[in-house]
């Protein structure tokens, strides 16, 4: 099999959930950085979509990061990142399908959201999907990961936004990890996982990285 070639940048949290796959799998490749405030024409010329993350296999591309992600879990099987028996997995596409449409895009509709009136409706909504986060926690196997013992694609789909969140008590006021118990507690155990220690940013990149985003003079 060729390289795989990883595009991203470390300031994009869909990003990061590949690079952690990456490194949990402990996949060979080469990594390349894509300047998102002035997306170059051959990053275009190789992505269908001009966002990151992308990964190049041969002569193939695979972009969206939940589906790279699953991607690498299907080419690279030797270190598991799913569980084996099908309920299960499908359960873990529930949190990861949670994650893409309800967590996610709230979290992200807070941070670039300029209007404040607009944004009160967000955070309600944004406190409660934290809240069934944390009942979700609560009722999972157990162990310090989403899933219990093992570390799987759910939390590798769930860390960069609570690594992010800086961003939001800097800009927003808002902050996600005092309230719940288990998010906590699961959130100390990532931060002792290799994988994030080897690619963690400080609470500063990120607020310095989002500037242009929050104050309306970069697109999303
Ligand atoms: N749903 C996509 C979202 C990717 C995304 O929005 N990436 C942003 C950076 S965090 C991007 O590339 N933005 C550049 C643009 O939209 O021009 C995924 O999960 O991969």
């Amino acid at each position: 099999m060729s390289r795989l070639q990883f595009y991203g940048n470390d300031v994009c949290p869909f990003a990061y959930r590949v690079r952690l796959a990456l490194a949990e799998k402990a996949i060979e490749h080469e990594s390349h950085t894509v300047d998102l405030l002035n997306i170059p024409a051959w990053y275009y010329a190789i992505s269908p979509s001009g966002k990151v993350p992308l990964v190049k296999q041969g002569g193939e591309v695979v972009w969206e990061s939940t589906v790279i992600n699953e991607f690498l879990e299907d080419a690279y099987p030797e270190i598991p990142l799913l569980p084996k028996d099908p309920v299960a997995r499908a359960r873990a596409r529930i949190w990861i399908e949670f994650c893409n449409t309800v967590f996610q895009p709230n979290y992200c509709g807070l941070v670039f959201e300029l209007d404040e009136n607009k944004q009160g409706g967000i955070r309600g909504v944004l406190q409660d999907s934290l809240k069934s986060l944390d009942e979700g926690l609560a009722k999972s196997a157990p162990g310090p990961y989403w899933l219990g013992e093992q570390i799987s694609l759910v939390d590798l789909a769930y860390y960069p936004f609570f690594e992010h969140a800086p961003v939001l008590s800097y800009y927003r006021g808002f902050d996600i990890q005092t309230k719940y118990s288990h998010l906590h507690h699961w959130l100390a155990a990532m931060r002792e996982r290799p994988s994030v220690r080897d690619n963690q940013r400080e609470a500063e990149f990120y607020i310095e990285a989002y500037k242009p985003y929050v104050d309306g003079t970069a697109s999303k």
